[in-house]
């Protein structure tokens, strides 16, 4: 049995969900929030989440976490059997987090956390994001997939950075960039959340959300 450590506000969070969830995997859901205690570190080295436990251990970083549940689970296989179809959707996922998400993230702490973002790097941003952005479409076939007509990791990645980001670009320059740049955008979302699972994490995260502002 899988636990799988976290909470269902983190987009990286919802990424292993949903890919234990589409492949079928028994696991248990442990909440956690990212922090620097010494027994945190012992099973996230950064203290950050998600983290899963195995039976062989703890497993961080949320791409080696998807990678190992493939290896170690093949049923309900989320990545193509093709070589060359494996590294177009291992392009796609980096492409998502490093030049995307990452890219985004840095505005988090005025997005959610109640702190300020300097225009300096809200402009910064703005541009590199574009720029990522606006490959999107030259990467995604949204078809109604990522990747064509099969659902694989690069929606599991996709969805719930996507989401992340339209919501952070909202709130800083009151416009959503996603959609913006990548048309068809919104079409692809209905169609992930049409699948039972997806469907299951959103309603957890819209409560997960719901419960964090509350707090705030
Ligand atoms: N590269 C990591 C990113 C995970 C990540 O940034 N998680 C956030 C929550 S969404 C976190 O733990 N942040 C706390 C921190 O950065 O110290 C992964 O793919 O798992």
């Amino acid at each position: 049995m899988i636990t799988l450590y976290g909470f269902a506000i983190s987009n990286y969070y919802n990424k292993i969900k949903l890919a234990l969830m589409e492949k079928e995997i028994a696991f248990i859901e442990e909440y956690v929030e990212p922090g620097q205690d010494e027994a945190l570190l012992k099973m996230s080295p950064l203290g950050k989440i998600p983290f899963i436990k195995t039976t062989d251990g703890y497993l961080s970083e949320s791409q080696a976490i998807l990678e190992y549940l493939e290896d170690a689970f093949p049923a309900h296989p989320l990545y193509p059997a093709d070589a060359f179809e494996r590294a177009k959707c291992r392009e796609l996922i980096l492409h998502l987090e490093l030049n995307v998400e990452l890219v985004a993230r840095r505005l988090a702490p005025e997005a959610y956390f109640g702190k300020t973002v300097s225009p300096e790097i809200k402009e910064e941003v703005r541009t590199k994001l574009e720029v990522a952005l606006k490959g999107l479409p030259r990467l995604m076939i949204l078809a109604p997939y990522a990747l064509g007509s099969r659902f694989t990791a690069a929606d599991v990645v996709a969805w719930p950075h996507l989401q992340q980001v339209s919501s952070t670009t909202q709130k800083i320059y009151g416009k959503d960039l996603v959609v913006e740049h990548i048309p068809g955008i919104q079409a692809y979302i209905k169609t992930v959340e049409s699948r039972p699972y997806a469907r299951q994490v959103a309603e957890d995260r819209a409560a997960a959300l719901t419960e964090f502002f509350q707090k705030k």
